[in-house]
């Protein structure tokens, strides 16, 4: 069996970039070799401030939504971060076996620490924490945004390290990308990547918005002065997002869609592409509702919790054997 495991930010709706990543999640679950461990990564969300209700409701919205998006609980373990231990215990131990120097190297850390007044320790000390969410699964694979490969290979660097002061504890981790969409740009500034945190809320498309919002946002979405519609990051990146939404969510390659609309204007490409994201997210949003009052929904979560208890515990016992740590 591979393991397979990742995690999301109860920090906010799931938009089309976090989506776009999270299909991966599905398509891996239907591989009968895979054992694959998805985590609300609750801990994560707490390095910037969040409201505690707002926190609550997130957590329990994305659990409906890992659902809602084709996730089978029996055949994946869904679980709260919060809820097993080992996730904190291990960071500690990776803490103790990293170094500053490789934390002030992060992007995602400088890029947010410079938007806030005051910076959490949790924030600076957030990769590390990922890093023992995935070794703490002896995972194989990692399906993420693109956005995270700065994250991952520090984390296959610790294990490496540890690997060889320690002689071999952990499964060293690959990445899985999405072959198109790894970043979904902002709409409103397509040289930065679509985030939950984004004040604009025509920035991004939560899965669960309303059509008139999904219209309005992209109808307005930033693209360029001429109207030539072909895939050009640089020089085009607006229109090049629109392409790459146009192409996750209406599964029609970039090519078949620069031909489809040559020689016409931005304007039928948004409103065909509008109509292709609201039949998309449709059903999601229909499962989404006979879920999320569900009483369903804690007990998958509390299952989950258990398996991910039972397997994480034997991987901090291996690191704390290495360690020296006395254990009974
Ligand atoms: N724009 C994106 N395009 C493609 N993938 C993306 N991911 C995030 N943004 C994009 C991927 O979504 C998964 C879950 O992300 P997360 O919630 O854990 O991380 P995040 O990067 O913090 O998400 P946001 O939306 O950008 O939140 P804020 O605003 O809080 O920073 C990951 O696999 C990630 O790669």
């Amino acid at each position: 069996m591979k393991r397979v495991f990742s995690g999301v930010q109860p920090s906010g709706m799931i938009h089309l970039g976090n989506y776009s990543a999270m299909q991966n999640f599905v398509k891996l679950q239907e591989d009968s070799n895979n054992d694959c461990f998805y985590c609300i990564v609750d801990l994560h969300s707490v390095t910037v401030p969040q409201d505690p209700k707002v926190l609550y409701e997130n957590s329990l919205e994305l659990a409906a939504l890992y659902i809602a998006i084709g996730l089978d609980p029996k055949k994946v373990t869904l679980f709260l971060q919060s809820q097993v231990p080992a996730h904190t215990e291990l960071a500690w131990l990776l803490q103790c076996n990293s170094y500053m120097g490789e934390l002030n190297r992060m992007t995602q850390f400088k890029d947010k620490s410079q938007k806030m007044t005051s910076v959490t320790t949790g924030l600076y000390t957030y990769p590390i924490l990922m890093a023992a969410d995935i070794l703490a699964y002896d995972t194989n694979y990692v399906p993420v945004g693109d956005d995270q490969k700065q994250h991952l290979e520090l984390t296959r660097d610790i294990a490496l390290r540890f690997n060889n002061k320690f002689g071999n504890t952990f499964t060293v981790p690959e990445g899985i990308y999405p072959k198109v969409g790894a970043r979904i740009m902002s709409l409103d500034d397509p040289t930065t990547k679509m985030s939950k945190s984004n004040p604009n809320e025509f920035s991004k498309i939560g899965l669960l918005e309303t059509d008139a919002k999904i219209k309005k946002s992209i109808m307005r979405a930033t693209t360029d002065s001429d109207s030539e519609i072909r895939l050009d990051w640089e020089n085009k990146p607006g229109v090049s997002n629109l392409l790459t939404l146009y192409s996750v969510f209406g599964n029609i390659s970039i090519k078949e869609l620069e031909e489809k609309y040559k020689g016409q204007g931005y304007g039928n490409l948004k409103k065909d592409l509008v109509q292709v994201i609201i039949n998309y997210i449709k059903p999601i949003k229909e499962r989404y509702n006979e879920l999320r009052g569900s009483d369903e929904l804690k007990e998958i979560l509390k299952e989950g919790a258990m398996r991910a208890n039972e397997i994480s515990s034997d991987v901090v016992k291996r690191v704390k054997d290495k360690m020296g740590f006395v254990q009974f």
